[in-house]
């Protein structure tokens, strides 16, 4: 690499990152409700390989080694999400203890540890129970969710540094109920756009919810945000990027910080638009402590079909492009001033190969460097980012793909569930080592 890595502030969060259905298996013990995950799985031709999450990494009962690896990563946060199904089997009313001493355990483990609890409350594992009712298409759903949330907040109250609301609020909406690549599986546009509007309203009524409890815990949420190119400066291609800007990205960052939906998306969407009450919108933007951003790869908008030559792509197809975290970054902080951002996540899935108890993977270290680097810079030059969480630690359940994409800087074997250290996860632990002052550089 030609740059060398600009030094990360001292009390930057070090971290990696996990979600519940992709980890934990145990699905269907101690009082845990089905998900709609576990629903979908069962349809057929959903998920490649017929797999599924009942098992996944077993780290509901492998928890403690875990932590344990974690910490021997010299980091000092830890992103994780609750899984609503265990803590309201029915999604509302009942309270399931033993779900949510789980969670406590795990707490409690990571501060032993010295890792710093990032909770998020929502990674895509709706209870079943509250599908049934028409999940995020319903309008009752924002009172649901803030009724989780409070459940979740009063049993681990400011033992969590941070709490964030949604994970990718575009997946849902978007793969759940339009494109249906996603649980529930359902393709309807409309009710993909009421859902999205109900989750603006649920993150802001949870907010605000939280706010009245008086937490010194950091509230937030976490968006997927990507730069969007035109592949020619032709008006056409131009008028397709930021038509797509609007949808992916502003779609969502527009009500959490300004609380309307973009005008340009609005407008394309017509009659397809939902009812919106454009008073009641204004809740989703509560002021915010941080925003979350799980940083990928861009989109580059051709309308003649052109497609980007030569790029390095990942084994999700998807180009690796590390200017891209800087150029997000700096756009963000221009455009959505927020007191502090987070790298929730930023990772990549390649063809690892475990060969005598080792995984080579250059090219998720040359990834990680160098996603580093041009966050080095976006930071240098005055961006408030305070912490990185690498996705993921440990190869999981990757929805749609199943286990077929391996994403984690630790190797599992899905037999035996042993974990092996890839050489990532190793160049990690000594740079993070190193800019921790823990390791001599
Ligand atoms: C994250 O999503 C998730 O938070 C995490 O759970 C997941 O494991 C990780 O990334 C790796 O995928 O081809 O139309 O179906 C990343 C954002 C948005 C990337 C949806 C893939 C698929 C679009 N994802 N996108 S489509």
């Amino acid at each position: 690499m030609k740059d060398p890595i600009h030094p990360y502030p001292a009390d930057f969060a070090w971290g990696v990152a996990t979600s519940a259905y992709q980890i934990e298996g145990a699905a269907f013990e101690d009082g845990r409700g089905p998900s709609i995950w576990d629903a979908y799985a069962l349809m057929p031709g959903k998920i490649l390989n017929g797999e599924n999450g009942t098992t996944a990494c077993d780290h509901y009962h492998l928890w403690e080694q875990d932590l344990d690896l974690i910490k021997g990563l010299n980091l000092n946060a830890y992103r994780f999400s609750v899984a609503w199904p265990r803590i309201l089997p029915e999604g509302m009313g009942r309270v399931n203890e033993k779900g949510l001493d789980f969670y406590d355990r795990l707490v409690d483990g990571l501060l032993e540890r010295g890792l710093d609890p990032h909770l998020t409350l929502y990674h895509w594992d709706l209870p079943q129970a509250l599908q049934n009712r028409g999940g995020w298409a319903n309008r009752d759903i924002p009172h649901w969710f803030t009724e989780y949330a409070l459940t979740v907040y009063r049993r681990l109250g400011d033992r969590v540094k941070s709490y964030c609301t949604f994970n990718e609020p575009w997946c849902t909406a978007e793969l759940g109920y339009h494109i249906g690549r996603h649980a529930p599986g359902i393709q309807d546009l409309r009710m993909a756009l009421l859902a999205s509007y109900h989750i603006q309203l649920a993150h802001g009524d949870a907010i605000a919810a939280l706010r009245g409890e008086n937490t010194r815990a950091e509230l937030g949420t976490v968006l997927n945000l990507y730069p969007v190119d035109p592949a020619t400066d032709s008006p056409e291609d131009q008028e397709a990027a930021l038509l797509l800007d609007a949808k992916i990205n502003r779609w969502y960052l527009d009500p959490v910080f300004r609380g309307t939906f973009p005008d340009r998306a609005v407008q394309h969407y017509g009659d397809l638009m939902p009812e919106i009450d454009p008073e009641r919108l204004k809740v989703a933007a509560q002021p915010l402590d941080f925003l979350g951003v799980n940083y990928y790869y861009r989109y580059w908008v051709s309308t003649e079909g052109k497609t980007l030559q030569n790029a390095e792509r990942t084994d999700m197809g998807w180009e690796v492009y590390p200017e891209g975290i800087y150029r997000l970054m700096k756009d963000l902080h221009r455009e959505y001033p927020a007191p502090k951002y987070y790298i929730t996540e930023n990772g990549a899935a390649f063809k690892d190969e475990l060969v005598n108890g080792q995984v080579h993977d250059e090219d998720r270290v040359r990834f990680l460097k160098d996603h580093l680097q041009h966050l080095g810079r976006a930071i240098a030059e005055g961006v408030p980012v305070k912490g990185y969480f690498e996705w993921s630690l440990m190869d999981n359940f990757e929805w749609a793909f199943g286990y077929s994409k391996r994403f984690g800087i630790v190797h599992v074997d899905y037999e035996t569930q042993k974990r092996t250290l890839k050489d990532s996860a190793k160049w990690y632990r000594n740079f993070v080592g190193e800019q921790r002052g823990i390791l001599q550089k």
